[in-house]
């Protein structure tokens, strides 16, 4: 994504209803003090739009950053933060879970974790519940500029091992410092937030064919399917969206593994 405007255009506390935003959302969880908001203000080519602190605790809201008015990064506040009280933890831990089941518009949801440090049991427990919720929550590895460079595979496999991530799940080693990863990231959220080729020219050819074609496609399709499935049974948007991150994230590294492929290939053949 090439950053032409951003803003900070909605911010909810805890009493606050969430917006019913127009585009696609991606949201960055992760323990106090482990790079959430920095992570979001390299993402912004910012370098302080995203209010950063050393001190665990900063950010308290729920806040939504309009991408080029195309999609919003959304920054949450930190759990495990040792000195907030126990009723506002509590508080902020139902307003995250709350925005998380509720949003309409939630495409994505990364976690964060140090890369230096194992992760915590709060770590283990966000990610288990993200997954039982459906998600396929993406791991970023933060402050890798803290470790050597040989050192992140085996502190990436720790995270892994820890975690229990499930099979196909995307890691992917950050500094907000040096922004490497930053590309990486950015590749990923244009997959699961741009539409695809395909469905604009499917959407385009609705379009030209008119309400008549719209309707048929509706009847013999998605509200088909619809019927064919008891109500109960139909799962919730929010398993949808997991499901649907993982098919795509899966694809894109498909994609990549086929990119290496073809490159040493090339290599092979100028030798
Ligand atoms: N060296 C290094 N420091 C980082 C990196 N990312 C964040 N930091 C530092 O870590 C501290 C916390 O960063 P924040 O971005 O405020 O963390 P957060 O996750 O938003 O924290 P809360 O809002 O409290 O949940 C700040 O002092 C940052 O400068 C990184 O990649 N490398
Ligand atoms: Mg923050």
């Amino acid at each position: 994504m090439v950053i032409k405007n951003v803003n900070l255009e909605t911010v909810c506390g805890i009493t606050s209803t969430f917006p019913d935003n127009p585009h696609y959302e991606v949201a960055f969880a992760g323990k106090s003090n482990v790079g959430k908001s920095s992570l979001i203000n390299a993402l912004m080519n910012r370098k302080a739009l995203a209010r950063t602190s050393s001190q665990p605790g900063k950010t308290q809201t729920i806040n939504f950053y309009n991408i080029n008015d195309a999609m919003y990064l959304v920054d949450l506040p930190g759990y495990g933060y040792a000195n907030a009280n126990v009723e506002i933890k509590a508080k902020w831990g139902k307003m995250i879970e709350k925005y998380l089941h509720t949003s309409t518009k939630l495409k994505a949801v990364f976690l964060l974790i140090d890369i230096r440090h194992q992760p915590s049991d709060n770590d283990c427990l966000m990610y288990e519940w993200m997954v039982e919720q459906g998600f396929a929550p993406i791991i970023i590895a933060t402050k890798m500029d803290k470790i050597s460079r040989g050192a992140v595979p085996k502190h990436i496999k720790m995270i892994a091992d820890t975690l229990k991530v499930e099979e196909d799940t995307i890691m992917i080693p950050f500094s907000a410092e040096t922004k490497q990863g930053r590309e990486e990231i950015w590749e990923l959220i244009d997959s699961l937030v741009l539409p695809e080729e395909d469905e604009l020219l499917a959407a385009a050819e609705l379009e030209t064919a008119g309400p008549v074609a719209e309707e048929t496609a509706g009847a013999n399709g998605v509200a088909d399917d619809a019927q064919a499935e008891p109500e109960k049974q139909r799962k919730p948007r929010w398993k949808a969206t997991g499901k649907e991150t993982a098919k795509k994230t899966k694809k894109l590294q498909e994609k990549k593994a086929a990119k290496t492929a073809s490159k040493s290939g090339k290599k092979i053949k100028k030798k």
